[in-house]
């Protein structure tokens, strides 16, 4: 790491170099200051242009450092921005590339702001479970308003430059050579114009907003975040920061920033987030896995047009690669073409489209009978009925027409990838690509690896991934990989406690109040009742539950949300019909079979209900891990807080089970 050092005239150019994404660690912010000093201190130079090596501005501070304890003598990016604050000379920042967290706060403190047409700008901490520490609660209130400035650091997205600079937070947007701009910039500035530090500024509210509105604009702030205690922990400090922005001079609005900081950054959320951060990076470094250079997947194919392979070739087109689309069934095909011009369309109305870009991802897809249409694609994703019969069927018939670098891949969510790979000829080329569903919304992608699968066909399906906009976790070929093996037993210790007598509305209450969007029998509602019974039945091995409920269930064709009924009612007039209604008959129904199967009634509290789903789901999970199903535990947090709504401020089932104080998860492993 190394700060670059260039005069141009007076004006001194320092450029942040730090690989990977220059970022503003305890060690690199100490050198950096001392860059900052030593432009201080030298008579010839009047100006001081900041920018970023390495292809961006800087990332913000380093993530890592938060676990560790500064000592008085630490240096961090605040000492940075502190001594330009003070300083005497004039600054620029001239970004190109990222400008994130910590490394905008330091623009911010500059006299003036710069960017090229293609930087992102941003202040994410918010997703760290922090608040931006290095004055950017105070100085960007003071640059765009305290409404604006909320919107901002509480999304914490990237903005475009041509946003930013829209906002006020840019003062240029650069064609050319950035920091020539932002040298030359900073001569006319030398030339004519006074300082203009950002925190001589007052903080308006908003434009045409008066002061008065500030206590409403706070509280409407405060009123539009989760609560405290369940993910809205830093929003509300962060809300208190702006607020002291608005209130307090400048040096006191840094204090109690800084007070905040301290607080969020030893915080359970914050520190659950961080876990999420970093797994999130881990999660394509596969152990032992031999270099490979990922193929270029140009066209994809789908096999089946149901509403698995409607989703995954509409995330297809949106990451901009034609596909064909094969099913010889004219009425899935005809709902397939009005699903995905609903979707694009829709994307217009919401103005994430424009009606040009919408029909060309429509026509991107095309439908057909005709395998021979597959013949030219790289990649083809079986997404047909879960059955392994009709699945190794279609890859029977595949490995004639495709090309012979052509990757097959099964949309699978629990079978043997290794038994489909075998009526192949490519076993090497063969992978599971497990979508969650719907495919061109949820995140998660589960990539199953099976015992002859190539490095370079993992590599590919990693790359696959990143392009559709997944987080794509690595799975060995067992029965329901990751997630939906896990869900088993989450399912499982819900159903045992109801036997117990503890009604399903609780149950779910339970988990919801943890931070679930929904909880275990709602769940079970929307994706089917049918489908874990099927499961059931094919492998009884796996079945814990004491009574005949489920049974019965289907039996009654209460099969969930989509016969408006299942553990819980459902009414078109609620929430369009799929908002769960507590159910007295199925309570019944759970109290008569407990009955029958002669179980007793037994109390829980909520903790230990809580408790006891958790510990199922990390107690699967370290099985899965003992069996190298799952690479990492960070992993499973992964797959849970993207694919099962997990709350990413718990960390995921593992990290909770770990680290949480009030775990308390004793639960046995029902099944080896
Ligand atoms: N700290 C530490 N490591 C970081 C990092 C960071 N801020 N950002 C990235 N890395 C590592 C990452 O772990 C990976 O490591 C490598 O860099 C490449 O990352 C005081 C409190 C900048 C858009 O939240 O959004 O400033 O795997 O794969 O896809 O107020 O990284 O190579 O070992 O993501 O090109 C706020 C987080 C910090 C930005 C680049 N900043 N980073 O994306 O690369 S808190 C953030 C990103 C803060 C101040 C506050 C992205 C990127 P490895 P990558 P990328």
């Amino acid at each position: 790491m190394r700060v670059g050092i260039a005069d141009r005239g007076s004006v001194r150019v320092v450029t942040l170099d730090n690989p990977p994404v220059n970022a503003l660690s305890f060690a690199y912010s100490a050198e950096l200051l001392e860059a900052v000093r030593a432009a201080e201190a030298d008579a010839n130079v009047r100006a001081v242009v900041f920018t970023g090596a390495n292809g961006l501005f800087s990332g913000g501070a380093d993530v890592n450092d938060f676990s560790t304890e500064p000592t008085p003598e630490t240096k961090t990016v605040r000492d940075v921005i502190a001594a330009v604050e003070a300083g005497t000379k004039t600054y620029v920042a001239a970004i190109d590339g990222n400008a994130l967290g910590g490394g905008l706060e330091l623009s911010l403190a500059c006299d003036y702001r710069i960017a090229t047409k293609a930087s992102k700008l941003g202040l994410p901490e918010i997703k760290l479970g922090l608040l931006p520490g290095a004055g950017g609660t105070q100085r960007l209130p003071r640059l765009i308003g305290a409404q604006a400035a909320l919107e901002f650091m509480l999304k914490g997205s990237s903005n475009p430059a041509e946003k930013a600079l829209k906002l006020g937070v840019l003062d240029e947007l650069v064609d050319g050579d950035v920091v020539d701009a932002a040298v030359a910039l900073a001569e006319r500035a030398l030339a004519s114009e006074p300082k203009r530090r950002v925190s001589a500024r007052k903080a308006i509210i908003g434009k045409g907003i008066t002061a008065q509105a500030g206590p409403f604009v706070v509280s409407a702030a405060h009123k539009m975040v989760p609560p405290e205690e369940n993910g809205g922990y830093a929003a509300h400090k962060l809300i208190d920061a702006v607020e002291a922005a608005v209130e307090l001079p400048f040096a006191f609005g840094i204090a109690r920033e800084a007070r905040l900081f301290e607080e969020l950054v030893r915080s359970e959320p914050s520190a659950a987030l961080r876990h999420i951060f970093f797994a999130e990076r881990e999660l394509n470094k596969v152990p032992g896995l031999a270099a490979a250079e990922p193929l270029t997947i140009a066209k994809a194919g789908v096999v089946g047009a149901g509403t698995r392979g409607t989703g995954i070739a509409i995330a297809f087109a949106t990451a901009g690669i034609p596909v064909v689309v094969v099913d010889s069934n004219d009425g899935a095909v005809e709902k397939a073409k009005q699903t995905v011009f609903g979707m694009f369309m829709y994307q217009v109305q919401k103005g994430k489209l424009t009606q040009e870009e919408a029909w060309k991802r429509a026509q991107s897809i095309v439908f057909t009978e005709d395998y021979a249409e597959l013949a030219d694609v790289d990649v083809v994703v079986e997404a047909v009925f879960e059955s392994m019969d009709v699945k190794k069927q279609v890859f029977a018939r595949l490995g004639g027409i495709v090309k012979p670098d052509a990757i097959l891949a099964s949309n699978t969510s629990t079978l043997d990838i290794d038994e489909m790979a075998s009526v192949t000829t490519r076993p090497d080329k063969f992978v599971g690509l497990h979508f969650f569903v719907p495919a061109n919304i949820m995140p998660l992608l589960e990539i199953v690896r099976g015992k002859d699968t190539s490095p370079q066909t993992i590599a590919t399906a990693f790359k696959l991934g990143k392009t559709l906009r997944k987080t794509s976790v690595l799975s060995a070929n067992a029965f329901g990989f990751i997630g939906n093996r896990m869900v088993i037993d989450y399912a499982g210790a819900a159903n045992a406690i109801a036997e117990e007598g503890v009604s399903p509305w609780r149950i779910d209450g339970v988990m919801k109040k943890f931070g679930f969007p929904m909880g275990p029998f709602a769940m079970s509602d929307l994706s089917g009742i049918d489908v874990g019974w099927h499961i059931a039945k094919a492998r009884p091995d796996l079945v814990t539950s004491r009574t005949h409920v489920v049974d019965r269930l289907v039996e009654m064709k209460r099969l969930g949300q989509k016969t408006m009924g299942g553990y819980f009612k459902y009414d078109k007039a609620v929430g369009k019909g799929r908002e769960p209604i507590q159910d007295p008959e199925i309570e019944a129904l759970f109290a008569e079979e407990a009955k029958k199967a002669g179980i007793a009634p037994r109390d829980y509290t909520d903790d230990e209900i809580r408790d006891r789903l958790i510990g199922a789901l990390s107690n699967r999970g370290k099985d899965l891990l003992e069996k190298g199903v799952a690479l990492r535990s960070g992993d499973i947090d992964i797959v849970y807080v993207y694919g099962y709504g997990f709350p990413p401020h718990r960390g995921g089932p593992m990290w909770y089970a770990d680290h949480a104080k009030s775990a308390t998860a004793s639960e046995e492993l029902t099944h080896a």
